[in-house]
């Protein structure tokens, strides 16, 4: 998973974030997937952020309530808090602090989701150390044990622009019309970011077979100077059935040249030219503004994806689909906005 670094420990509202960090993370532990225990862990994400910056104590209900993203159940528990001096809902839970924390450690390994943390829990694993002596890991896993420090990194900015240049010489080696964007958390404009995520496409080119060489020469020269390191998962070939021209992912670890440089981990696209903006919008998130604005199209009877919006999508029972829909837009990012007609955001807007 992409956990963000250690932050420094807040200087105000600490016992309200240190409990509101156990409910989330006894959320996290215990979601069953599509439940909406997924959003709660989501709303808790974004109330515990907001309560972060704040510069002064909340010491009530009232003032809990207007923070930004502290909805009335939230601000109910806070005012238990800072009444009562903690929320009454951990009382309730069976809550195994030494399960959670261990889980949560567990996690943040790349490569390692929730079932797999309660798993190696129940067999009595507890530290890192325990976890490297496992016969069983797979290639992710063993990756992200082996960069563990490295990744927990958080990456400025001025070093996220110095890897996304490197990427975009080797395209433009190959072909300077090739077009080579850093996106993710760095393209909304934050000060650091978890990974570096890169787009890569050539203008008219949608072919499948080009596509995939172009990927091919990057990741080959990348290879060859001694940039990527290791490999998390290399583009394949497969779904050959697909109705959309094909996108080409490839995870790996980077590290800069020259002393004192850190493994970083970097995630590049190459995708067909049709789908650019419709991989910009996704890949540029944040997680939450995908998921509104998919949520937002589905409700308009359209459906957006990685490859586009799509109009006249038939739902059946469970709004399950019955059909792919036609695509009306994802050349650019501004299209599929105005089709939604909705008002475009700025990459830096786009922080839900
Ligand atoms: N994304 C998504 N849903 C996911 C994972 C990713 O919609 N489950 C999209 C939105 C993200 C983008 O892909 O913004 C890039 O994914 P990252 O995990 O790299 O997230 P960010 O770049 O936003 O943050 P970080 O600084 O942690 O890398
Ligand atoms: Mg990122
Ligand atoms: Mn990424």
């Amino acid at each position: 998973s992409h956990t963000a670094g250690q932050k420094d420990e807040p200087r105000y509202n600490k016992a309200i974030l240190e409990q509101l960090k156990i409910l989330m993370d006894h959320y996290e532990t215990n979601k069953v997937k599509g439940s909406n225990e997924h959003f709660k862990v989501i709303n808790y994400r974004k109330a515990i952020t907001a309560i972060r910056a704040l510069d002064y104590e909340i010491t009530s209900e009232e003032m809990a309530l207007k923070v930004p993203r502290v909805g009335k159940k939230l601000a109910q528990k806070i005012g238990e808090c800072v009444a009562l001096g903690r929320i009454k809902k951990l009382d309730h839970l069976n809550w195994d602090q030494e399960k959670s924390k261990t889980e949560t450690l567990f996690r943040s390994v790349y490569g390692v989701g929730s079932e797999k943390a309660t798993e190696w829990y129940n067999k009595g694993l507890r530290t890192l150390d325990d976890l490297r002596e496992l016969p069983d890991l797979n290639k992710n896993q063993v990756s992200g044990l082996k960069f563990y420090n490295d990744l927990m990194k958080r990456i400025p900015r001025s070093e996220v622009e110095q890897i996304g240049k490197i990427v975009e010489e080797a395209a433009h080696k190959l072909h300077p019309e090739i077009q080579s964007q850093v996106t993710g958390s760095y393209r909304r404009g934050k000060p650091d970011c978890g990974d570096i995520d890169i787009v890569v496409a050539r203008p008219n080119v949608d072919n499948g077979d080009e596509l995939f060489m172009i990927m091919d020469h990057i990741l080959n020269n990348l290879i060859n100077q001694g940039f990527l390191v290791d490999h998390l998962s290399l583009p394949a070939w497969e779904d050959s059935m697909a109705t959309r021209p094909k996108h080409f992912k490839y995870m790996g670890i980077c590290k800069l040249a020259g002393e004192g440089q850190i493994h970083r981990h970097i995630d590049i696209l190459v995708v067909p030219w049709i789908h650019l903006g419709a991989v910009l919008l996704y890949f540029t998130g944040n997680d939450i503004c995908n998921r509104s604005m998919r949520l937002l199209a589905a409700n308009r009877g359209m459906r957006l994806s990685d490859k586009g919006l799509f109009d006249n999508v038939l739902r059946g029972k469970n709004r399950k689909k019955v059909n792919e829909g036609r695509w009306v837009a994802g050349r650019t990012e501004r299209e599929i906005f105005d089709y939604l007609k909705i008002k475009y955001l700025e990459p830096y807007e786009r922080e839900c």
